[in-house]
């Protein structure tokens, strides 16, 4: 019964998803329409509307919808989310820090516009995200909008995303102790994903308790996302190159399955999705669904 019960639930899910990454799509699309100057708008468009999987935007809805809010006045938050996202990705992948060539089975940005319009790109994007936030949002007191974008600026600050990456570039090559691969992680990859649902929280028109019992939900699958990814470095990479051991089990980057053990990492998967569902216990059920799901997802995902 419980099978069937949860395959139902994933049929949903998936629906769910599938809306919901159309609407911030489009939403997107209009948020930057090809207009003077060409080639900067050309390359915001190139990084934003490449097809990721919308994590983040669907999760700032999610957690509107579930204090109550509508859709659409989490909307220009959500595309935010995504813009800063994507500015993340483009600034990661430059060559003067990961040197990457390829981001969503695409050349990256600077492969495809040059290092200079990378750069740009992003400034711009991050921008764009305030700016769209403060221009379009409709239908929520301005105080929640202001608390939003503090909330989601000290996401992405120093003690954020450019915090966490800042302390991976140091630790690179170093010995690094668990303390600081949760440093890197909670504040690279979960911050992001904490504001979004927090700020979804506060549009919506959540009160405090219900924000930070959300900001707990959202901090255990920031760090839960960053642990599958690990894992899936070390299964997809044995997979695809036939290997005893997955390139991050013998680059010199550290990983939560090269500190603990692949084993143990995935233990402590499970132990990140529990929490997080635990923190929805005191929601209604059906509302929380889709954030109960969006954890499945997280954890089980194959990319
Ligand atoms: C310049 C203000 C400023 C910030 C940039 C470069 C940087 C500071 C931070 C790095 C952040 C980073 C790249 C974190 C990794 C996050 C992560 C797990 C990305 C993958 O996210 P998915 O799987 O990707 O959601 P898709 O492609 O599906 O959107």
């Amino acid at each position: 019964k419980l099978d069937i019960h949860h395959q139902e639930t994933e049929f949903e899910f998936k629906e769910y998803m599938a809306v919901k990454a159309k609407r911030v799509h489009e939403a997107l699309e209009e948020a930057v329409p090809l207009r003077h100057p060409l080639k900067i708008h050309e390359s915001m468009r190139y990084s934003l509307l490449a097809g990721g999987k919308r994590v983040r935007p669907i999760l700032c809805i999610a957690a509107c919808e579930l204090v109550g809010g509508d859709e659409t006045v989490a909307l220009p938050l959500a595309c935010a989310t995504e813009m800063i996202h994507t500015m993340s990705l483009i600034q990661d992948d430059l060559p003067c820090m990961d040197n990457d060539d390829l981001r969503r089975g695409k050349p990256t940005n600077h492969k495809a516009f040059g290092e200079d319009i990378a750069v740009l790109t992003g400034d711009a994007l991050l921008s764009l995200a305030f700016e769209h936030i403060a221009a379009r949002t409709i239908n929520v007191p301005q105080d929640r909008v202001v608390r939003a974008m503090a909330e989601l600026g000290s996401a992405v600050g120093s003690e954020g995303l450019v915090g966490g990456q800042i302390v991976d570039i140091a630790s690179e090559g170093q010995c690094v102790d668990f303390s600081v691969l949760e440093y890197i992680h909670l504040h690279k990859t979960a911050k992001l994903l904490e504001a979004s649902v927090v700020c979804g929280a506060i549009v919506g028109g959540g009160q405090v308790a219900d924000v930070e019992r959300l900001r707990k939900y959202a901090r255990c699958i920031g760090l839960l996302f960053q642990v599958v990814d690990d894992i899936l470095d070390v299964t997809k990479s044995t997979e695809e190159l036939g290997k005893t051991a997955g390139k991050d089990l013998v680059s010199s980057k550290a990983t939560y399955p090269k500190l603990m053990g692949l084993d143990k990492a995935r233990e402590f998967a499970e132990e990140l999705v529990e929490q997080a569902i635990d923190e929805l216990k005191c929601f209604d059920a059906a509302k929380a669904a889709p954030l109960h799901c969006l954890a499945d997802y997280i954890a089980h995902r194959k990319n």
